[in-house]
């Protein structure tokens, strides 16, 4: 074993994923797409830890509570199983995405997670394999793995994984109304969707459907569809989410009135598209000539960043996010430069 550092950034759904055909292997109902993107980093350091009995889990320098050590132990328990070790082990993670408020906090934190643990344990995976390992933390984290803008196809364990997939260039400019957590997460949100909504089973279709017509779209390079198609299946999402009974609603009048504002800066000729995840926050794809005006409109919402497609997770240096010495076995890190992606084949 060694000690490795890894790196990987958020991803927003274009074809949203909400609801599973398999709870254990994680296996989503339907394909969704995303885009990885290039800000708001997790960045996983897992160290040996050869005397401990339990792994231990530190967040943002703070120990974790125990229902967040139970799920990433579980997690590491896969990454045993494949290695064939049994090692615990220590795990520090660094997250500047706000978690819990629906910026998928989990897939950049599951990206880098698989990506460090894998290398830790010495396992050599391809980036398709990476990814099916890293579902099995979070669905939406194996679409982390990938740079830029990745399919994760629907099937069975071997074949339900994230790729990339050629698309035009775009930005996204990300509207933060509310960094509170959220009040209920969209594992058990999605769950309770698909076990009450009676519009459940044409959602599922429809995505399917909506999947293929954006994977045309990407492939034509045809933003205007893009866009449409984001818009449209987001706000399925949310009315498939509000049918949950009893309902859930993540969506406040602040993330509505961001959808009315990029409706009228369409009709007045910056063509931009919204969608939002598990939260009120919302995020606007747009070409990247009209990022900077289009932000500026938006700051009267909340705080406004532009993000642009991102690498997939990789391996980087530590970056003084120290491991106590105790725990530290022999090995040297894994010194590879963080914009470097180490696992990552180029967009296809
Ligand atoms: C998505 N979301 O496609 C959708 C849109 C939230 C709204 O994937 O149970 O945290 O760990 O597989 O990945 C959030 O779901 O759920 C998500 P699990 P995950 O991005």
């Amino acid at each position: 074993m060694r000690t490795t550092t890894a790196r990987a950034h958020p991803n927003i759904a274009l074809v949203k994923y909400w609801g599973k055909a398999d709870e254990d292997l994680i296996l989503p109902a339907a394909g969704s797409l995303s885009l990885t993107l290039d800000q708001f980093p997790t960045t996983t350091t897992v160290a040996p830890a050869p005397s401990a009995e339990l792994d231990v889990l530190e967040l943002d320098g703070r120990p974790a509570d125990a229902g967040q050590t139970a799920r990433i132990s579980d997690f590491l328990d896969h990454v045993r199983t494949l290695a064939g070790r049994d090692e615990r082990v220590i795990v520090r993670s660094r997250n500047s995405v706000p978690t819990g408020a629906g910026l998928a906090s989990s897939a950049s934190g599951f990206a880098a997670l698989a990506t460090a643990a894998a290398a830790a344990f010495d396992l050599d995976l391809s980036p398709r394999d990476l990814s099916r390992l890293a579902r099995l933390g979070s669905g939406s984290a194996c679409r982390s793995i990938a740079e830029g803008v990745a399919v994760w196809h629907a099937g069975d364990d071997a074949s339900s994984f994230a790729e990339p997939v050629d698309a035009p260039d775009m930005r996204m400019i990300i509207v933060t109304v509310d960094r509170a957590r959220k009040a209920v997460s969209s594992r058990e949100a999605m769950r309770a969707t698909a076990a009450t909504s009676p519009f459940y089973s044409g959602w599922v279709s429809s995505t399917e459907d909506y999947l293929r017509q954006m994977l045309v779209a990407c492939r034509a390079g045809d933003f205007t569809r893009i866009g449409e198609i984001t818009e449209s299946h987001a706000l399925r999402m949310h009315g498939l989410i509000q049918s949950t009974v009893p309902p859930i609603r993540f969506l406040n009048p602040t993330s509505h009135a961001i959808f009315d504002a990029v409706a009228e800066a369409r009709e007045q000729g910056i063509e931009a598209y919204s969608t939002a995840d598990a939260g009120p926050n919302v995020a606007v794809i747009v070409r990247p000539s009209d990022a900077g005006a289009l932000a500026g409109r938006l700051t009267a919402f909340g705080d406004v960043r532009v993000v642009g497609p991102g690498p997939g997770a990789h391996l980087c240096t530590e970056e003084g996010a120290a491991v106590p010495a105790a725990a530290v076995d022999a090995a040297a890190p894994v010194a590879v430069p963080a914009s470097e992606p180490a696992s990552e084949g180029g967009r296809a």
